[in-house]
């Protein structure tokens, strides 16, 4: 009986560091991120703007989710430490009109450019994942188009 305690007091310990250790290595990075809803043209309606994004240390990458259950990230840019404007994330299909996206910051832990889902965790902001949200619409051909 004690030696059960033992062991399962000696699982608990080593979950609580594995979780320490994580945490740690979260507290150590800060993230900002502001977007807008935003209009995006027909015929380019895979091409979204992140507006600002701020990453400490960094590197990261901005990433652009679908608002559905899984979740799916549908496109991402690696963005250097510090401040980045307007950024131009390409996704992998075009938005539909009026669907709603998610926006987050993820470290670079490898410092490679490439995303890795494995180690190149969301930056979170007191606790949870920074993920501002942003709408778009599709407007066709015309006047805000022409260029
Ligand atoms: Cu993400």
């Amino acid at each position: 009986m004690r030696r059960r305690i033992i062991m399962s007091l000696t699982a608990a310990l080593v979950l609580i560091a594995a979780c320490g250790e994580e945490s740690e290595r979260q507290d150590d990075w800060t993230a900002e991120l502001e977007v807008s809803d935003q209009e995006l043209c027909e015929d380019a309606a895979d091409l979204v703007v992140i507006d600002r994004a701020y990453v400490d240390p960094g590197p990261g990458f901005v990433d652009v989710h679908e608002d559905t259950d899984d979740m799916d990230m549908i496109g991402y840019v690696p963005i250097e430490p510090g401040e980045t404007t307007e950024i131009e994330v390409e996704l992998q299909r075009d938005a539909e009109d009026g669907e709603l996206f998610h926006s987050m910051v993820h470290m670079d832990a490898a410092e490679d450019g490439v995303y890795d889902q494995d180690t190149d965790h969301p930056v979170e902001k007191d606790g949870e994942i920074l993920m501002p949200s942003f709408e778009v619409t599709l407007v066709s051909e015309g006047e805000p188009c022409e260029d």
